[in-house]
């Protein structure tokens, strides 16, 4: 069977962020899925690369939209590549092949009469491309999706008669349960589209970043709508009217999107496919936001998430578990290293990482690393049976794009696994002499190691290949048909591994906020003078003997010192004391000496230190209570 799944195209007005991240691993998690379930499949990502809101950003940078798009477009690719996305096809929509698909797609619609010149007056939002009515407006102004002001246009325009289409959309959402996901979604844009739909504004005069019109309509000055230039990626990557030559992926389309975008997807993309005469998409499905410690992300703010930073730091893939695994799909999501730490040290270290190991050890002890399967369902079928049905649920969910449900499902596996281990005590087992449950068992646990290992291999590719590494087999299409569909088991030959997941003791990012309060609690530290010892420890104070001592001619203020410091010639020290002491009275006394100050001339003289005095209006010496070897050190 043909499957094909797509992200949004992501705009390059700003570098990737996590919630990019989280978008296309879901689809990459489900690109994989469908390969290892045997699916021909097509993953298509890319960048949305036209509009206003691209035009003004590459114009604030001083850049050339083009030169612009390319730089920031490569980012995206180079972080996908980075992090091993397995896409297809990385379309921009700067490409040649899509320019001209639009354009095919622009006349086929007029010349079935979807599309009429008219004029558009109305509040227009930049950041978010789109238009609102006046009684949608914040306070009468505001963008009510993003909340930035708008600007009012009025120009010449094409328009797509998008009213024609409203009881045709009504009637899919009605017919195809599946059409939205999650279900919850669907009666938001129900209410919508039975509020009546508006024809659609598709053409801008504007601005010039976009893509012309078909050149017969000889309309120089209009440029393509961004949002239907954008939808079409998902047919032009196929070569939709340009040879047509992957067309036969689109009756399996799923779009994958975030709830931010739903309204076009479910609503705009439909009505453009039925103008077009082509079949609905299987499903939209729309995820929710991730917010960072509770608060929205914002650059203003400083607590944007770059994915690569957590990535680097954390593991890629605890980055991918951790984005599949803490939020409900559809619902909003919070990113805080807590959580994240958590779920490695007790999920992947404790509950996976640990049971791969504990196994590994028993099947060396007592069947020097061969795992036969032959007792298993003598003595624990329940378990195999559980282990089955757990499966059949974990892809109920994934059906649903339900990622984190999936997970959960898998997991009940390991702890199941786990559980049992403590529950028949191996170890006792052997002791009393039955060798053979003690083997099953470890055979029995190996398999539903087995079965989470090809299970987790969408999700967590690399780890999920080192434990079939470790139990020595494949996970692909036939392992997969065998031990998850068949619900099968089988025998393994094990091997000595180090561990699948390193513990985390402490958060390793630091965001910016945090840095902020770190600068700002170093600065007050500074001004109360708080030192670390670090500092502290710099400082070098001997206690030493002075050897002479007199004042120094000229000067009514200075003496010059001959002190032992326990070093190999006495130290020649130029000090401001001549006020509070005569020369002779300090001559033999012990005084303590910053000893590891840089020399200085002094009135000419070398000084090679500090003699350390207490100042309360006149100063003192410093000695120490008893006397003390020359060179003592002070601290
Ligand atoms: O909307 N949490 O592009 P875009 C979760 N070019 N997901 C988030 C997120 C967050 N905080 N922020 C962004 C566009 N996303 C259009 C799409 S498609 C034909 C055109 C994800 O760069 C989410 O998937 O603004 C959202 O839909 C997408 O990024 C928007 O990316």
């Amino acid at each position: 069977m043909k499957k094909y799944i797509t992200t949004p195209i992501y705009y390059v007005n700003d570098v990737p962020h996590i919630g990019h991240a989280y978008t296309t691993i879901i689809a990459d998690t489900m690109a994989r899925l469908y390969r290892l379930q045997g699916h021909d499949t097509f993953f298509l990502t890319g960048t949305d690369e036209h509009g206003q809101k691209i035009e003004e950003a590459a114009k604030q940078r001083g850049f050339e939209p083009k030169k612009y798009t390319d730089e920031v477009s490569a980012k995206f690719k180079n972080l996908w590549d980075s992090f091993d996305i397995s896409y297809d096809r990385f379309i921009r929509t700067t490409d040649e092949d899509h320019k001209l698909i639009v354009q095919n797609v622009f006349s086929k619609m007029y010349e079935k009469g979807d599309i009429y010149k008219g004029e558009y007056e109305g509040f227009y939002c930049v950041s978010c491309e789109s238009f609102f009515p006046q009684n949608q407006l914040i306070d009468g102004e505001y963008c009510p999706d993003c909340g930035k002001p708008t600007r009012i246009l009025k120009e010449e325009s094409y328009f797509f008669k998008l009213s024609k289409y409203e009881n045709e959309l009504l009637k899919w959402y009605k017919d195809d349960e599946r059409c939205i996901l999650p279900k919850s979604k669907k009666n938001e844009i129900v209410n919508f589209v039975k509020n009546g739909l508006k024809d659609l504004s598709i053409t801008r005069t504007s601005f010039g970043w976009g893509i012309k019109l078909p050149a017969n309509l000889n309309e120089p000055k209009h440029v393509m709508y961004v949002w239907l230039d954008a939808l079409i990626n998902y047919i032009s990557a196929l070569g939709y009217t340009n040879g047509d030559e992957k067309m036969g992926y689109w009756d399996s389309a799923v779009h994958l999107v975030g709830k931010d975008i739903l309204r076009f997807h479910a609503i705009y993309w439909p009505a453009f496919l039925m103008s077009l005469g082509l079949e609905l998409p299987k499903s939209v499905a729309a995820h929710g936001w991730w917010t960072r410690d509770g608060v929205k992300m914002s650059k203003s703010i400083g607590n944007v998430i770059d994915p690569k930073e957590v990535a680097d730091a954390y593991g890629l893939e605890q980055f991918r578990y951790f984005l599949l695994r803490e939020v409900p799909f559809g619902q909003d999501g919070d990113f805080s290293q807590k959580a994240f730490i958590s779920r490695i040290n007790s999920e992947l270290c404790n509950d996976l990482g640990n049971l791969l190991n504990r196994i590994v050890g028993m099947s060396k002890k007592y069947s020097d690393y061969e795992i036969d399967s032959k007792d298993v369902f003598n003595f624990y079928k329940d378990e195999i049976d559980s282990a089955n049905s757990l499966c059949k649920s974990a892809l109920e969910s994934i059906d649903e794009f339900a990622t984190s449900k999936y997970l959960e499902e898998i997991w009940k596996i390991l702890n199941l696994a786990n559980a049992s281990i403590a529950k028949y005590e191996p170890w006792n087992l052997i002791k009393e002499g039955k060798s053979d449950e003690a083997n099953a068992l470890v055979a029995m646990v190996s398999n539903l190691l087995a079965k989470v290992a090809i299970l987790l291999s969408p999700a967590m590719p690399k780890s999920a290949e080192k434990i079939a590494d470790v139990l020595n087999f494949k996970i692909e299409t036939s392992s997969y048909k065998k031990l998850v569909e068949n619900g099968d088991i089988m025998s393994f030959k094990s091997k000595d591994t180090s561990p699948l997941f390193e513990r985390v003791e402490a958060p390793l990012l630091k965001d910016k906020v945090a840095k902020k309060e770190e600068d700002k609690k170093v600065q007050e530290e500074e001004k109360t003078q708080i030192i670390k010892i670090d500092e502290f420890k710099k400082i070098i104070i001997k206690v030493g003997t002075i050897l002479e001592c007199e004042n120094i001619e000229g000067s009514d203020k200075l003496l010059k010192f001959q002190i032992d410091l326990g070093e190999e010639k006495p130290r020649q020290i130029i000090s401001g004391i001549a006020k509070y002491y005569k020369p002779e009275d300090l001559v033999g006394k012990q005084v303590c000496v910053l000893a590891n100050l840089k020399p200085a001339k002094i009135f000419k003289h070398l000084s090679e230190g500090m003699i350390l005095s207490a100042d309360d209006g006149k100063l003192t010496l410093l000695s120490t209570l008893n006397k003390v070897e020359n060179g003592a050190i002070v601290g």
